[in-house]
């Protein structure tokens, strides 16, 4: 196992990585912008180092500077974390050329899953179940026509170098293709460097369900379940749970079992996600990430496994700690994301914490790396904490959520916090009966009232 890991991101991210460090008995070594000097993890870690100021790509994306930072502390790991570099191929690949381990997939994997046409391609030469549209990239304007001619309106546009929402486009006319097409490239090329779009048929009502996945790159590859994250805003996910009010435990399995064996035809290594729309009882695949994501502690709540731990295994070759025998989804558990913004308008709302309660108790996880006294930077994601709950059932865990909640107390900033109660107390969100669309749609409605 490594003696020493440098953990290459800020904020709640960091802080879990330390924990999993420490209780594997794993050096730490926190880098750091100006900006983050008195974060929670630089305090906690064994070592830190200021590698920039506050402005990301001067510091959290500084290669060089995290490269150097790594050499000169011994670190014989990487963890990247998410956002940041935690997808870039380029730097995983210098990272492992330097000679450290990189936690997190082999680099062509996260290069052919960071083109979503080449991802596509390959895993529906798998076996997934992929939505119907062009058949790889568009070629032309008449190729965008002529395919949404064949697959019917709405169909949606999407940049290959895209993802996570950025530079889609959805067409309801056959009057608006070419126009909608040429939109697409312009700004595909302008956001990413990279003018290559794709088309499929526009789903209405679906649901965004995704199966966390684990290789340990020799072959080996399980399913963790599903996580439900269908509330949504802005294609900033808001509450996230799993299981999925809707699947049943066929559909899980069956779904499961064909993302396991998709990882095992890969080699993938490491933590990665397929993202699907689920709708009328079908599952569409979207895109693979390939990194830890935001999400990961409602999975580590229902399986009882620690998944940071895993993917820092299987990087140090140890292979997997678990086998497909012993997983059994136990219980519900949902995830809020506490951001520091005003929870009508959104707007970010940075500053100093001047008063704070962490809510505990059965089943209550928060994993944040604010305390009392700490003044959150205006430079990075609204995103401070997120606050995890297990129960026996879905029930239980909504009151022990709303529960949970009503003893936390932040002050000093606003927080999404009381948005959050509100979504607990909506019929609809009880009932587990709501789409993708369901957060936007009643949020503009109480716009308008
Ligand atoms: C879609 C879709 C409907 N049909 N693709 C948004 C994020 C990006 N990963 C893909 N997205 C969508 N792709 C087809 N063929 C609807 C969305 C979408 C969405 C998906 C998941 C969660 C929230 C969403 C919000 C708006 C649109």
């Amino acid at each position: 196992m490594f003696k020493k890991l440098l953990i290459a991101n800020r904020g709640e991210i960091a802080l879990r990585i330390h924990r999993a460090c420490k209780e594997m008995g794993i050096e730490t070594v926190a880098v750091h912008s100006t900006a983050d000097e008195n974060s929670m993890v630089v305090r906690l870690a064994d070592e830190s180092v200021c590698i920039g100021p506050p402005s990301a790509k001067d510091s959290y994306l500084n290669i060089p500077a995290i490269l150097t930072a790594a050499a000169i502390t011994g670190a014989e790991a990487i963890h990247p974390g998410y956002g940041f570099l935690s997808e870039n191929a380029e730097f995983a690949r210098m990272v492992e050329e330097h000679g450290f381990a990189f936690i997190g997939p082999k680099p062509e994997h996260i290069e052919s899953m960071g083109d979503k046409v080449v991802a596509k391609e390959t895993v529906a030469a798998l076996g997934l179940p992929v939505v119907p549209g062009s058949e790889g990239a568009l070629q032309s304007v008449e190729d965008a026509i002529k395919t949404a001619e064949e697959f019917g309106l709405p169909v949606i546009i999407k940049a290959a170098s895209g993802g996570g929402g950025k530079g889609m486009k959805v067409v309801h006319d056959m009057k608006d293709v070419a126009e909608q097409y040429s939109t697409a490239r312009s700004e595909a090329k302008a956001n990413f460097g990279d003018d290559t779009v794709y088309m499929e048929k526009f789903l209405q009502k679906p649901r965004h369900i995704e199966i966390q996945v684990f290789g340990d790159g020799e072959g080996n590859g399980i399913h963790l379940g599903e996580r439900d994250c269908s509330i949504q805003r802005r294609h900033q996910k808001v509450v996230e749970e799993g299981p999925s009010p809707v699947l049943t435990e066929e559909l899980r399995d069956y779904i499961g079992g064909i993302s396991a064996d998709v990882v095992q035809k890969m080699g993938y290594r490491g933590a990665g996600t397929f993202e699907f729309l689920y709708e009328d009882g079908k599952f569409y695949f979207m895109e693979m990430n390939t990194r830890i994501q935001v999400e990961h502690p409602v999975t580590e709540m229902i399986t009882g496994i620690d998944l940071v731990s895993e993917q820092i295994r299987v990087a140090a070759g140890l292979g997997l700690s678990i086998n497909k025998e012993k997983i059994r989804l136990r219980g519900h558990a949902i995830e809020v994301r506490v951001n520091a913004e005003n929870p009508k308008t959104f707007a970010p709302s940075p500053g100093k914490i001047t008063e704070y309660h962490a809510p505990g108790g059965m089943g209550v996880r928060m994993d944040s790396a604010i305390y009392k006294g700490y003044s959150i930077p205006p430079y990075y994601d609204s995103m401070v904490g997120k606050l995890i709950v297990h129960g026996r059932n879905r029930e239980e865990c909504l009151r022990r959520l709303k529960r949970a909640i009503d003893e936390t107390v932040i002050e000093g900033i606003q927080t999404t916090l009381p948005l959050h109660q509100w979504i607990l107390s909506e019929p609809e969100f009880i009932s587990g009966d709501y789409t993708i669309h369901w957060l936007e749609k009643k949020l503009a409605e109480m716009e308008n009232n």
